[in-house]
């Protein structure tokens, strides 16, 4: 039934997507705002290019299933496509009943021979969809890896300031100089992203994936876990005309009390916290916090509805991703936060039809 049902959503959104589009094709829009955030889309339409079981239920497979789709997914009227993480991981994890690993937010090295398929299988379903006019936009992860676990240089050695735990514990960010963010979990794989060597070696792979994967912008991960900056400097040194999106999932009284942000609104925190230092889109979670808290005639609040287009114009809009909604296969996937069904049909029309740049 659930199923049935999400296909038939699905068809709704797409659909609605499809008269959204299928009217005119107009060139692809640059969406650099006034005051510099680059490229906030502008025209964008994005499907969100994977779930969170695909390495369990199409292990290997999931770049050639998206290389033969290509064609689909642009008549369906998308004009982007938010890819898995490009990297190789192999880490698998289990706690509370919980299990999963290799889905490339604990990844090894810059290898991308990883459980999506093969890097060649990469390079060309990317040609593919960028070929037929959509945007390949990468999934970032610079605050972690799986620590010694990498070849390609990615064994860092300790004590040489690469990683978090590396310095003095200084209190900063809770954490030390080593680290200008947040840890993920224990913060023992977190890296020290204002290092030089790795820095350089973050800037010259999304030079990389520019150059030769057909990129078209990117995801950032985590963005709690580093100085929103380091993403202005990231873009501005590798592709500063590229689409840029951070994913700041934060919230508000998860910042120390004396923090400004901790008495701020969910807008606030995304917007002051990430899109402006950035210069850089940002998940609206200040709508998805309305959708899952508040009426229908409360989703105004969210970020794509504020008074100001400067802020309405940098909310990336999602009513469920691979960490909030449910995914088909082990465990239903993760459904962190996910937005009751009865709601999902209008929050997607919603979003295709009101300010930002919508998910799917
Ligand atoms: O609770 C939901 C919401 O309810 C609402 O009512 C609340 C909200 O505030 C409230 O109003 O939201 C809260 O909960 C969210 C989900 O946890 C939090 C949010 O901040 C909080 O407010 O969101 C956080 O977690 C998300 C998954 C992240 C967010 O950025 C983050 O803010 N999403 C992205 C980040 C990652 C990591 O790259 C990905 O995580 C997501 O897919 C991506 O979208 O350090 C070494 C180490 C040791 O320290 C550990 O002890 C050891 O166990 C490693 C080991 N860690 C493992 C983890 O335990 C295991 O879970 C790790 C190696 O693997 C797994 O981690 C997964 C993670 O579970 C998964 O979600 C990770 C790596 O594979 O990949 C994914
Ligand atoms: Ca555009
Ligand atoms: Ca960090």
């Amino acid at each position: 039934m659930k199923h049935q049902f999400r296909k038939a959503m699905l068809s709704i959104a797409v659909s609605t997507a499809l008269f959204a589009t299928s009217s005119f094709v107009a060139a692809d829009t640059g969406g650099a705002s006034p005051d510099g955030v680059r490229y906030h889309g502008g025209d964008e339409i994005i499907l969100q290019g994977f779930h969170w079981n695909i390495v369990r239920e199409a292990n290997g497979n999931w770049y050639n299933i998206l290389n033969n789709m290509a064609g689909d997914i642009k008549n369906d009227g998308f004009t982007a496509i938010w890819m898995p993480v490009p990297w190789r991981d192999f880490s698998s994890w289990s706690s509370g009943g919980n299990s999963g690993g290799g889905e490339g937010y604990f990844w090894t090295d810059f290898n991308k021979n990883g459980q999506y398929g093969s890097d060649s299988q990469l390079q060309a379903a990317a040609a593919t969809l960028n070929n037929n006019g959509i945007k390949v936009i990468y999934d970032i992860v610079p605050n972690h890896h799986n620590r010694g676990a990498g070849n390609d240089g990615w064994d860092l050695p300790a004590g040489q300031g690469y990683y978090r735990d590396d310095c003095a514990n200084s209190g900063n960010n809770g954490g030390n100089d080593c680290d200008d963010g947040d840890r993920f979990i224990g913060g023992e794989s977190d890296l020290n992203t204002a290092h030089p060597t790795i820095y350089n070696r973050f800037r010259d792979e999304l030079s990389n994936l520019k150059n030769n994967y057909s990129a078209g912008g990117f995801r950032f991960d985590f963005v709690r876990g580093y100085a929103p900056e380091r993403v202005d400097a990231w873009m501005g040194d590798a592709f500063s005309s590229g689409y840029c999106v951070g994913e700041l999932w934060k919230a508000p009284n998860e910042y120390p009390s004396w923090h400004p942000l901790h008495s701020a609104s969910w807008q606030e925190v995304i917007k002051n916290g990430f899109s402006d230092p950035a210069k850089c889109s940002v998940f609206d979670f200040a709508l998805k916090e309305r959708f899952q808290n508040g009426s229908v005639a409360s989703w105004k609040d969210g970020l794509n509805g504020n008074p100001s287009r400067s802020w309405r114009e940098v909310a990336v809009t999602f009513v469920d991703n691979h960490d909030t909604g449910y995914s088909p296969g082990q465990n239903g996937g993760q459904h962190h936060w996910p937005l009751a069904d009865n709601k999902l049909r209008k929050a997607y029309a919603y979003i295709l039809s009101s300010p930002g740049t919508p998910v799917v």
